[in-house]
């Protein structure tokens, strides 16, 4: 690894970052920053994932440091009133759409979502932040005009599909027909969840965030349920949504991304889980072009079966955004300020790949973090 030529572009980029552009520019800018912070943590992981030999992981680190080097180096130019020119702007567009272009490229190379240790899914950018609050109440109204689907069941504690459900409670009878005491296998069957669902008009989404503050009302809405099996086992799987929500002036539709294979409804005997899933979001406000960009990013709601059968999403009062939109340790890191505290950076791979401070975050990634953070001014 030749972190001295690394260096000296990091070094040479700060010359240029004396001035900074004002405002919501700085805002921006400073987002921008953070996302390429986040992209430099997921890069290091990202190699380390591979079982790479060692001179491939070289080349795959080395790779990922010069991608986020230009990318740093156009932030840095960025920063300088005037510099729009020098980043290849056209006259009329702004700092913002030079942003987006960024940010664009940034989710190209890593991707919204991802997995933490034990696969669960997150997001690799930050969707809502910690101290974002949204509060989500929204009614299903089951669809009478659709079948209700047999739905899988729990036997002994396995799930099987509605299909194998039934050899597999034979085979439990059959372990007992020797006189013994009948197996202890209990047959409690998942609650039957429809496979369409309609969303009430009175339902309603508040979100409270530094510049988005609003009530969404749901307009329309519609949920497909399908259970799909793999095995013996079913699995009760979101395969479409649509919802269309409109407030304070604006209107967002979110779409599921149905090419996710870890969307799932999830629900316990006594009908409440969650519905976790990817989903898209578009609007023509300003105030979420940063989010519509990211193509599909992962929300859990928590979610309960009512006394029709119908499904309600209720965060219970306000809810942390983070916990509907979960994203990475090592992204969480970079967002509440915990990378490492060393500027040496690690010559071996062993020590680039550790995770010492346990932040989240390999410690080779930390040491380029803790260089781009010494010389920005962004909080
Ligand atoms: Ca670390």
């Amino acid at each position: 690894m030749k972190y001295g030529m690394v260096v000296s572009l990091l070094f040479a980029g700060t010359v240029f970052a004396g001035g900074f552009a004002e405002g919501g520019d700085r805002d921006e800018i400073c987002q921008a920053k953070r996302d390429l912070l986040t992209n430099v943590a997921n890069g290091y992981g990202l190699c380390d994932q591979g079982g790479l030999d060692d001179r491939s992981w070289g080349d795959c680190v080395q790779s990922a440091n010069a991608r986020n080097q230009r990318l740093r180096g156009l932030i840095s130019f960025a920063k300088m009133p005037g510099m729009e020119k020098r980043i290849g702007i056209e006259q009329g567009e702004s700092i913002r759409d030079f942003y987006d272009l960024l940010r664009g490229r940034l989710v190209e190379m890593i991707g919204p979502t991802g997995f933490e240790t034990g696969n669960s899914i997150a997001n690799t950018f930050v969707i809502f932040e910690p101290t974002d609050q949204i509060s989500v109440a929204l009614s299903a109204v089951l669809s009478a005009s659709n079948p209700v689907k047999a739905q899988p069941m729990l036997v002994n504690g396995a799930l099987y599909s509605s299909e194998s459900a039934g050899v597999a409670i034979e085979a439990q009878t059959m372990m007992s027909v020797d006189g013994s005491a009948p197996s202890a296998s209990i047959l409690p069957v998942i609650n039957t969840v429809a496979n369409q669902y309609q969303f009430d008009q009175s339902g309603t989404i508040e979100v409270l965030t530094g510049p988005f503050d609003r009530t969404l009302s749901v307009m329309k809405g519609r949920l497909t349920i399908t259970e799909l099996v793999s095995g013996d086992l079913g699995k009760l799987v979101p395969t479409d949504m649509v919802l269309a929500l409109q407030g304070g002036g604006i209107g967002v539709t979110l779409t599921l991304d149905e090419t996710c294979p870890y969307n799932e409804l999830s629900l316990d005997m006594n009908g409440e889980g969650y519905l976790g899933m990817a989903v898209s979001l578009s609007s023509e406000s300003d105030a979420l072009a940063r989010v519509s960009q990211l193509g599909s990013f992962w929300m859990i709601l928590p979610v309960s079966q009512d006394a029709t059968g119908g499904l309600v999403f209720d965060t219970a009062g306000w809810s942390i955004g983070t916990e509907v939109f979960p994203i990475q340790p090592a992204t969480m890191s970079i967002v509440m300020g915990q990378t490492g505290a060393s500027n040496d950076l690690p010559n071996e791979r062993e020590e680039s790949c550790a995770d010492s401070d346990g932040n989240g975050i390999r410690d080779g990634a930390d040491a380029i973090i803790n260089i781009y953070d010494t010389f920005d001014a962004c909080d």
